[in-house]
């Protein structure tokens, strides 16, 4: 959905918890966003099943409360930065679902030409800068992102969003440090999705509030409902607000969970979780979630539903169709884009 810019939202200076739940149209472009990406994704499951998309493939289903609530209360000059599982958070952001497939078919007409795949999403006229596949490995680079904004006297604050299973890796500690040190206006997002790959939270990690982390590096932080898509973006905008009025890092713990498994090669719920630790978490389906508020809220029906389902999976039969008919790069594309060189 398109994010603000920066003139609307200096203005909005009321109660940001007001500002989060917006009114009846806000809240419709959030459903629609989430609705978009869960169609999406089930088509790139089918996709992947018969081959149209290859390598690794990790999907955001029941995680989509998290990117959209996020990355709806960004200005469009500010920065996301994102681990694999970034395919809501790229069309979140603005990349067309006809790029974003493109991508996945490893086509030519890819936002990353075809080179980058499933877990390397780019878009630098959207300020999308991936996409990235080391766990933890794209957190120092949002802490440079943090440097070079503040260093060129911006006000734009870079959101990175991570998994849990990535705060056990020494590149979150340096990356946290340096930007608690130094103040600079990131906001580091953990998905809290209870388990990397197999192992859950609590066999990994010494603690598990995980969001006391931040203490270390005396760093705001807030633990967020993240099937909650408003309260997702209210605490956003907190954050941001720090972020750009003192130039003050923030660690957000959103809590979520993720309804399919943990890439397409492995099964839905596996050995690690039980099937009816999966049907309780689907109870919160982020979607139904916002849905039951606009029912109560806004007058919303189950034909607006419909309609707005027929909507998006319109657009995403588009995006494949575009997808199936754009070429494979060409051979000697696997020498372009590896080296630019800024000297000249
Ligand atoms: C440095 C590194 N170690 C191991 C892996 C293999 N690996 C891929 S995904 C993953 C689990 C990460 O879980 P989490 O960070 O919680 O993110 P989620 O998959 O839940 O979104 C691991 C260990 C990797 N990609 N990078």
């Amino acid at each position: 959905m398109p994010q603000k810019k920066s003139s609307e939202q200096n203005g909005a200076s009321g109660s940001i918890d007001a500002a989060a739940r917006g009114d009846a149209a806000l809240r419709r472009d959030l459903l629609r966003e989430m609705l978009l990406i869960r169609r999406f994704e089930e088509r790139c499951a089918e996709a992947y099943a018969i081959g149209k998309i290859g390598g690794f493939c990790h999907l955001y289903i029941g995680q989509e409360g998290v990117g959209v609530g996020a990355i709806s209360s960004l200005r469009e000059d500010d920065y996301v930065i994102a681990s694999y599982r970034e395919h809501g958070q790229a069309l979140a952001r603005g990349i067309s679902p006809r790029a974003v497939m493109a991508e996945l078919f490893g086509r030519v007409d890819g936002c990353s030409k075809g080179k980058g795949g499933s877990m390397h999403l780019f878009d630098r006229n959207v300020n999308f800068l991936g996409g990235h596949g080391i766990v933890g490995g794209h957190l120092p680079i949002a802490t440079g992102v943090g440097f070079a904004i503040k260093y060129r006297g911006g006000d734009q604050v870079c959101v990175c969003f991570f998994g849990e299973a990535a705060v056990n890796n020494g590149a979150f500690h340096e990356a946290l440090n340096m930007a608690a040190l130094w103040k600079l206006p990131v906001i580091y997002l953990i998905e809290n999705n209870r388990y990397g790959m197999g192992t859950a939270l609590e066999r990994a990690s010494a603690i598990n509030d995980i969001a006391e982390r931040a203490c270390s590096y005396d760093m705001p932080s807030e633990v967020v409902d993240g099937q909650d898509v408003l309260a997702v973006r209210a605490a956003t905008m907190r954050a941001l607000q720090r972020a750009r009025s003192e130039s003050i890092p923030t660690l957000l713990e959103v809590r979520t969970y993720r309804f399919m498994g943990h890439s397409m090669s492995d099964a839905v719920s596996g050995t690690y979780r039980s099937k009816e630790e999966l049907e309780e978490h689907m109870k919160r389906d982020p979607i139904v979630v916002l849905r039951m508020t606009m029912e109560q809220e806004d007058g919303w029906t189950d034909a607006d539903t419909s309609k707005l389902d027929e909507e998006v999976k319109a657009v995403v039969q588009d995006a494949w169709d575009f997808a199936d008919a754009s070429p494979e790069p060409p051979l000697e594309a696997l020498y372009e884009d590896v080296f630019v060189d800024t000297t000249s």
